[in-house]
C-alpha cells in the first residue's frame, strides 16, 4: 500500500496529535484523472458492452457508458472517503472515546441532496435518450414489416419481397447503412421478442398490437438476431441475421430478389 504523508495540523491547536493528509483536495481529482487515463489507454471504455451498430443503439450505449463513469466517480468518492476516515481517525494507543453527537444537519442535507441530484440527472438523461431512440422518422428511406410467428420470422419489403424462416434456414434481413428504416413489428400468435444484441435493441412482437420503431445502421456487417421471449417449444430456433450493406448494394439486392420488383 502507498505510504501516506502526514503533517501536523497546526489549526488543531492543543491536540497536536491530530493529523491531516497533505493536500487532501488533490487526492480525488488525481485518482479520477488516473482512472480516466488508465481506461482510455486500455481502450476498455466500452466496458464490455455492444457499442450499438445503429444510431439509436449507439445512443443507448452512450447513456450506459455515462452511467458507468458516474458509478466510477461515486465509487472513488465513497471508498476514498471511507479510506480517508479509516486512516485519519483510526484508533490510536491513548485515544479516549471521541466527542459524541446526535446529528449533523449540514452533512445530512449534503448527503441527501447530492444523491437526489444524481438520481434526477440519471432520470433526465434516460428520458431524453429514450425519446430520441423511440422517435419515428416522418419520411424513412425504407418501410419494413417484420412478422414473428411460432417459430420464425418474416421480413416483408415494400416491393413484395419477403424473406421468411424455412425449417432450419435462418432468414437474413438486409438493411442499408446510414438510412433510416421504419419497422412495423407484429406477431401472428404469441409474444415474441425482436432482439439484435449488436444494435443494443429489443422490442416485443405482440399479438394484436403493432410496434413501430426506426433503425439507422451505422456500421457494415452481419449481426445475429434472436427471439428474446420464451415463446414455445422451438423458441431457440428463432434465429435470424441482419446484413448491413451500402445503399447501392441494398438497391441491387432488393431488385435481385425479383418478384416483379419495381423501385
Ligand atoms: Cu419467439
Amino acid at each position: 500500500m502507498k505510504k501516506l504523508n502526514f503533517r501536523t495540523d497546526t489549526q488543531a491547536g492543543r491536540s497536536g496529535r491530530r493529523l491531516a493528509l497533505v493536500r487532501p483536495g488533490w487526492r480525488i481529482p488525481l485518482a479520477l484523472g488516473g482512472a480516466a487515463l488508465a481506461l482510455s489507454a486500455c481502450n476498455v471504455t466500452d466496458f464490455g458492452m455492444h457499442t450499438g451498430a445503429t444510431t439509436q443503439g449507439h445512443d443507448i450505449f452512450s447513456l450506459y457508458q455515462t452511467f458507468i463513469y458516474m458509478v466510477i466517480v461515486v465509487a472513488v468518492v465513497t471508498f476514498g472517503g471511507l479510506l480517508y476516515v479509516l486512516v485519519r481517525f483510526g484508533r490510536r494507543k491513548d485515544d479516549q472515546v471521541p466527542h459524541q453527537r446526535h446529528s449533523n444537519v449540514k452533512i445530512e442535507i449534503i448527503y441527501t441532496v447530492i444523491p437526489a441530484i444524481i438520481v434526477g440527472a440519471i432520470f433526465f438523461m434516460s428520458v431524453s435518450t429514450e425519446n430520441k431512440v423511440d422517435a419515428i422518422s416522418p419520411n424513412p428511406s425504407l418501410n419494413l414489416t417484420i412478422t414473428a410467428f411460432q417459430w420464425g420470422w418474416r421480413f416483408t419489403y415494400p416491393n413484395g419481397v419477403s424473406i421468411v424462416s424455412q425449417g432450419e434456414n435462418y432468414p437474413q434481413m438486409v438493411l442499408p447503412e446510414g438510412e433510416t428504416t421504419k419497422v412495423k413489428l407484429v406477431s401472428k400468435d404469441v409474444v415474441h421478442g425482436f432482439y439484435i444484441a449488436a444494435f443494443d435493441f429489443s422490442r416485443y412482437a405482440l399479438p394484436g398490437f403493432t410496434n413501430y420503431f426506426d433503425l439507422t445502421p451505422n456500421r457494415l456487417g452481419t449481426f445475429v438476431g434472436r427471439c428474446s421471449q420464451l415463446c414455445g417449444l422451438y423458441h431457440a430456433e428463432m434465429l435470424f441475421s441482419v446484413r448491413v450493406v451500402t445503399p447501392a448494394q441494398f438497391n441491387a439486392w432488393l431488385s435481385s430478389q425479383g418478384k416483379g420488383a419495381t423501385a
